[in-house]
C-alpha cells in the first residue's frame, strides 16, 4: 500500500507541499492540471513543471486525478474521436513523466453532488452533507448552492462555463440510458486501453457520488453489479477501479469490504472516507474512524490487507476543523485528512504486526 494525498497545485490549494511533507507516510501526490477543461490538450511543459516540483519535495507524482472526459465522448457523438485522440495524447505524455494511474469518472453533467458544503456536526466541525429533500426538480438550484459556497476555489466537475450551458447539456443527455452510457464507455475504453497497456498507465474509474441516479441522469458505477459489468467491458488489468468508500457508502446495500475482496486485483486506487447515513437516506461526511459513521473502515482496510494490496490509498474528503473552512477547498482541508492518514496507518500497521505474530 502506498499512502497518497490529493493536492490541487501551487496557488490553487490552501495546503502546500511543505505541509504535506509533515504528515507521516505520504509518498505520492495525487495531482492534475486543474485549469484544463475536458477535451483540452495538456502541454508537456506544464506536466513536467508539476512533476519536477512534486519530486523536488521528496514525493512521487504517480497519480493524476483527474483527466476529465468530454461530454461528447459520454454522449457518443461523432466528434468523440477527436476528443479521444486528445485523451490518448495526454496519456502518452503523462506516461513519459512516470504517471502510473489516471483516475477518471463517467458521470453525466455533474460530478459529486451535495446540498450543503458546511453542515455543522455535533462537535462543532462541519462537513459536506446530502439532504434528499433538498434536491429540487431544478438542478440549477443545486448549482447555485455549490458554486455559491465554494468561495474563490474552482470546483472540479462544476466548471462555471459548463454549468452555464446546463439546459443544453440536459437536452443532449435526453434519451441516454444506462445501457447507452455503458456502450459509450466501452467505445472509449476500446480505444484507450491498448495505449495504456503499451505505456503502462492504469485507468481507474471513480464510482458515482452519490450512488443513485439524480435529475433523471443515468449513473452507471454505483453497486457491485455495475462494477462487475464495467470490468467486463474491456477485460484488462489496465481498465480498473478507484474504489471510493465515500461514494459507494451512502447506499447501505453496498457491502464495500465484499466488493474489495471480489475485485481487489482491479483496484488501483483506494479512496477512503466515512459517511454517516441517516434513517431517511440523508448522509454527512464524518471522520475516518469506523465508529463515527456507517462505513466499517477497519473492515475495508482489512479486506485490502488480507489481499496484499499494493496500490495507492488516499484519505478522500475530510471535515473542516478548527475554523479552516474560511480558507480551504470544501472537503479538502488539512487537519481531518491528516488525522485520517494516521487512523489508516494505525490500522494498517496493526494488521502488519498481527500477521508477523502468526
Ligand atoms: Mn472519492
Amino acid at each position: 500500500m502506498k499512502m497518497s494525498w490529493r493536492w490541487y497545485g501551487e496557488g490553487n490549494d490552501s495546503i502546500t507541499l511543505d505541509h504535506i511533507r509533515q504528515i507521516p507516510g505520504v509518498k505520492t501526490i495525487v495531482w492534475s492540471l486543474h485549469d484544463k477543461v475536458a477535451g483540452e490538450e495538456w502541454e508537456e511543459e506544464r506536466i513536467k513543471e508539476v512533476v519536477e516540483l512534486v519530486e523536488s519535495k521528496g514525493f512521487d507524482a504517480e497519480i493524476v486525478e483527474s483527466v476529465n472526459i468530454h461530454d461528447d465522448i459520454k454522449l457518443g457523438l461523432p466528434s468523440r474521436d477527436k476528443y479521444i485522440d486528445i485523451y490518448i495524447d495526454t496519456i502518452r505524455k503523462l506516461a513519459k513523466y512516470g504517471v502510473k494511474v489516471i483516475c477518471y469518472n463517467f458521470m453525466p453533467v455533474f460530478d459529486w453532488t451535495r446540498t450543503d458544503l458546511y453542515k455543522e456536526l455535533s462537535d462543532g466541525s462541519n462537513a459536506l452533507y446530502y439532504e434528499k429533500a433538498a434536491i429540487t426538480e431544478d438542478p440549477k438550484d443545486m448549482v447555485e448552492k455549490i458554486l455559491g459556497g465554494s468561495g474563490d476555489f474552482t470546483m472540479p466537475g462544476w466548471e462555471p462555463e459548463r454549468m452555464a450551458k446546463l439546459d443544453e447539456l440536459f437536452k443532449a443527455y435526453d434519451g441516454i440510458t444506462e445501457e447507452v452510457l455503458f456502450e459509450n464507455l466501452k467505445y472509449f475504453l476500446e480505444r484507450i486501453i491498448p495505449v495504456c497497456e503499451e505505456v503502462d498507465v492504469k485507468m481507474a474509474i471513480h464510482p458515482d457520488d452519490p450512488p443513485w441516479p439524480i435529475f433523471g441522469l443515468p449513473r452507471i458505477i454505483r453497486s457491485r453489479d455495475h462494477i462487475a459489468k464495467f470490468l467486463k467491458l474491456v477485460d484488462s488489468p489496465y481498465s480498473g477501479l478507484t474504489l471510493c468508500t465515500g461514494s459507494l457508502g451512502p447506499n447501505l446495500l453496498n457491502d464495500i469490504p465484499a466488493i474489495i475482496r471480489e475485485f481487489h486485483d482491479r483496484i488501483h486506487f483506494a479512496h477512503i472516507r466515512n459517511v454517516k447515513v441517516f434513517e431517511n437516506g440523508d448522509f454527512i461526511e464524518v471522520s475516518h474512524r469506523g465508529k463515527d459513521g456507517s462505513v466499517d473502515v477497519y473492515e475495508v482496510l482489512k479486506a485490502y490487507h488480507d489481499n496484499g494490496f499494493t496500490g495507492y490509498i488516499r484519505p478522500d474528503h475530510g471535515r473542516h476543523l478548527w475554523g479552516e473552512e474560511k480558507n480551504c477547498r470544501p472537503g479538502y482541508g488539512l487537519y481531518d485528512r491528516a488525522l485520517g492518514v494516521m487512523y489508516m496507518l494505525g490500522v494498517w500497521d496493526s494488521l502488519d504486526k498481527a500477521k508477523e505474530v502468526k
